[in-house]
This record gives C-alpha cells, structure tokens and sequence, in this order.
C-alpha cells in the first residue's frame, strides 16, 4: 500500500501534497472538507487530536506537519530537501525548518485569536507587533539568501509558505511591505511541484502570493450562508 497523505482542504497539511510532488515519489491523496471551518469526522477518526496532516503508511498512522515530512523526506525521499549534517546551512536548514511551526504560524493563530475578541487591547496590540517583527526577520533572511535555509530550496521553505499564503484566508495581513518573502512566494509558487499539488489538493483556492490582504474564508463563508 502506497502512502496515504489526508489533507484537509484550506489548511496546512498542503505541504504534504507539495513536498511528495517536489519529491517525485508515489502517494495517495486523500481529500478532507471543513466542516464548515473545523475538521470533520474523518479527520478526527485519524486523529484524536482532530487535526490534519495525518499520513498512513501501513500500520503506521500519523501527525504534526513537521513530523510528516521529516518522514517522508526520510522514508521516501531519500533525504533530499533536508540538508545533513555537516551541510554548510545544516542549522540554517534546521532553524528554518522549525521555525515555520514552532514560532511563526502559532503566533498568527495566538494573533487571530486574540484579535477577534479585541484588536484593540494589549495583548493584541502586542502580539501584532511580535509578528511583525517576524515578519521583518523573514523579510531580512530571504534578502541576503535565495531560499530560507541558503542556495537550495529545501523542505524550510516549504514550511512556511502555508503560513505566508493560505492562512491568510483566516486572518487577512496585508505583505505589502515585504518585498523579499513577495518574492519568494513568487518563486516558491512558481516551481512544478507546487502547480501540481495545488491543482490537486485545493484547485478552488485562490493563490495568495500578492501583497494586498486576500478575502477571508470565514466572510466567503458568511457569504455564502454557511456561518
Ligand atoms: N501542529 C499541528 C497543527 C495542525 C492543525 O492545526 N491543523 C489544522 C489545519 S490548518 C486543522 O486540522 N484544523 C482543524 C480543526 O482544528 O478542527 C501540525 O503542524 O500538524
């Protein structure tokens, strides 16, 4: 049996689809719909924690976008799109690689949420200027290096690029004022292996890569009913 990677749609397991595509190695994709903004039941038969990704490989089942692809990097990928040690960007590699789910992405969703109960208090205040100086970081990184780990595109710039795209369907920042991670949406977006998982796991899905905030996928929601 192949390896089974579940996707649910709008959401960050659409780095699996990309990664075995950059990969060129067989899976079978899985799609998954919000339910309509949570997880449904087939995500949370796979997963207590009612999350996705969740991959299968035999008897094997399991989570945490990091964890998957280090996996199929691994087990099937031969280890390409991770550099190893002794790599001169080796922690650069590494460093990036967790950075995308470690720091980044949940201090956009410590951001959106707090946002939504009031964007004007402290809090919120100070976790929109904690992101921003994310922001700027990724900014100056993706000045002075092609790619998030260095030269070579790896699996650290497949990390974040959820983060900088599709989440903003959820909360809406504008990137207008960095011009180094537009281009590197631009050049991450453009490759073939993104085109093909795209078109597979989510071909509605409008691309994300400009400045300009995108339409939330909570209002097109509200808009159509669903909310
Ligand atoms: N740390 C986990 C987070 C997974 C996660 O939050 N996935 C979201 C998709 S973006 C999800 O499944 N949400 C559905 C829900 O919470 O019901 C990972 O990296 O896999």
């Amino acid at each position: 049996m192949p390896l089974t990677v579940h996707h649910l749609q709008v959401g960050q397991s659409e780095r699996l689809p990309w990664l075995c595509e950059e990969l060129q190695i067989p899976y079978d994709l899985v799609l998954h719909q919000r339910a309509p903004v949570f997880a449904p039941q087939s995500i949370k038969d796979l997963n207590p924690l009612g999350q996705a990704p969740v991959i299968q490989d035999g008897e094997l089942t399991l989570s945490e976008s990091a964890a998957c692809a280090e996996y199929i990097i691994h087990t099937y990928g031969g280890g390409k799109l991770a550099l190893p040690p002794g790599h001169a960007d080796y922690a650069d590699y590494l460093y990036w690689f967790h950075f995308a789910n470690g720091t980044f992405q949940p201090q956009l969703v410590t951001l959106m949420q707090i946002s939504r109960l009031d964007p004007n208090n402290a809090a919120a205040v100070r976790a929109r200027d904690r992101f921003e100086t994310m922001l700027k970081f990724m900014d100056d990184r993706l000045s002075k290096n092609t790619w998030f780990a260095g030269n070579e595109f790896t699996a650290a710039d497949i990390m974040p690029t959820f983060t900088l795209t599709t989440m903003r369907s959820f909360y809406a920042y504008d990137l207008s004022a960095y011009k180094w991670i537009l281009g590197f949406l631009k050049r991450a977006t453009a490759r073939d292996g993104y085109k093909k998982a795209r078109a597979k796991a989510d071909p509605e899905l409008e691309m994300m890569i400009d400045g300009k905030a995108p339409t939330s996928y909570m209002e097109k929601l509200k808009a159509e009913g669903k909310l």
